[in-house]
């Protein structure tokens, strides 16, 4: 692709050679590309969701097959930050123009939530829109952002969460937001299959995509406001699930001095193996309590099926994960909840 060629749309081509470029982690050359197809007049909005949006979800399946290293992954990330950040500037906000905003938006990722793209991604698409858009970033502690509602007053919080192991979290950021009477629009795949978690949590609206929010936002906003929880609220408090929140640090701990007497091969494990191994036995930790929390298993079974598969593509075995699995539940012989769910993960695990 040369530069002076005029691109109105963005095809499979265009989407590869941009992923070349992030691939290549050459920030300056993602930035231009997006700025180029700007002044080609194709708009900002496509430019979002159909370039960089559709790239990182590349990057993301390049990584899980372990064609792509974590370090490739972060410049890839870094790069469409870049570009974003370039595409932000080139658009001024609606205030600017003279023309009023729709209103005030507060933008955050949950505590402990650090796939801070995808919200920026929202950020820019509300911005476009004509809102005026506070993005707060990555892992906002929910005091802060409560903080951050006295302060300024917003019309809504937008609060993001991919992952579903931050959903205590996003239900505590919530029901804050709910007591300090500002409607929550929330998003992100964490919140489960069709949103399925964001109601049962308190909040107001959901949406899909970030071109959804917007829609959603500028019909039936605000919406009618409900001062109770849903009755059906997750299990808050639920003693297995503060057990394991408790004792997440002795339960890894106790699974690394064992793990070799349970899975040989460990053994020989150099020091980075033991790391990512530790890191994996936390992840199986904080799935199962997110799952204890939520009373949904699917939260637990679909990440161990999902770790499988990545395990497989990096050549370790089936075992070495149900070994881990194994290893967590002896020290849960109390709670049988948790350790009736890491029996069925136990089981859906491929044999080979
Ligand atoms: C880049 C990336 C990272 C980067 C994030 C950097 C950054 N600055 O964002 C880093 C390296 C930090 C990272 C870390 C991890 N990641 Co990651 N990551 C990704 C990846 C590849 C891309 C994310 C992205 O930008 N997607 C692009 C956007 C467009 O995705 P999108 O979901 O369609 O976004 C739209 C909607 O979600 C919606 N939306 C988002 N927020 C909101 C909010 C509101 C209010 C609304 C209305 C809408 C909305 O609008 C967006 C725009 O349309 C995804 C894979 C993927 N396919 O997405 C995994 C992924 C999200 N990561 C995953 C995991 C498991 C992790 C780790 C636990 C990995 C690990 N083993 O350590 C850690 C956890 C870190 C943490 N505590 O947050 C999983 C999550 C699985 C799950 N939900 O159970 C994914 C899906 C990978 C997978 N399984 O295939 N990750």
């Amino acid at each position: 692709m040369t530069a002076h060629q005029v691109v109105t749309r963005i095809d499979g081509a265009l989407a590869d050679h941009y992923l070349s470029l992030v691939a290549d982690g050459d920030e300056q050359a993602a930035a231009e590309l997006v700025l180029g197809l700007l002044d080609d007049g194709v708009p900002a909005q496509r430019i979002i969701v159909d370039l960089i949006g559709a790239t990182q979800a590349r990057v993301g399946e390049l990584w899980a097959a372990n064609e792509w290293s974590v370090a490739r992954e972060h410049a890839a990330t870094a790069a469409g930050e870049r570009a974003l950040a370039a595409l932000a500037g080139r658009t001024p906000p609606v205030g600017r123009s003279g023309r009023p905003f729709r209103g005030r938006i507060a933008l955050a990722c949950v505590d402990g939530e650090w796939h801070g793209l995808p919200a920026r991604m929202l950020a820019e698409l509300l911005r476009l829109d004509g809102w005026r858009v506070d993005y707060l970033g990555a892992s906002v502690p929910g005091r802060h952002l409560i903080t951050h509602l006295h302060q300024t007053g917003p019309d809504a919080v937008a609060l993001s969460c991919m992952l579903p192991t931050r959903l205590p979290r996003a239900h505590a950021a919530i029901t804050a937001c709910r007591a300090a009477g500002v409607p929550v629009i929330a998003g992100g795949r964490g919140f489960g299959p069709d949103g399925r978690w964001a109601q049962r949590l308190g909040a107001h609206a959901w949406a899909a995509t970030g071109e959804e929010a917007v829609t959603r936002l500028s019909v039936d906003w605000p919406p009618p406001y409900v001062s109770d929880l849903s009755p059906d609220g997750p299990n808050l408090g639920d003693e297995e699930y503060t057990h394991l929140v408790r004792s997440r640090p002795e339960l890894i701990t106790t699974a690394m001095q064992r793990l070799a007497a349970a899975y040989p091969e460990a053994d020989h494990y150099d020091q980075s193996q033991a790391d990512s191994t530790a890191e994996d036995l936390g992840h199986i930790v904080d799935f199962l309590a997110a799952a204890l929390y939520m009373g949904e298993p699917a939260i637990f079974l679909d990440f161990t099926r999902w770790t499988a598969e990545v395990l497989q593509a990096r050549n370790v075995p089936p075992n070495a994960l149900r070994a881990g699995l194994h290893l967590i539940q002896d020290q849960l012989s109390d709670f049988p909840s948790a350790a009736d769910l890491l029996n069925r993960a136990s089981t859906q695990i491929p044999k080979t």
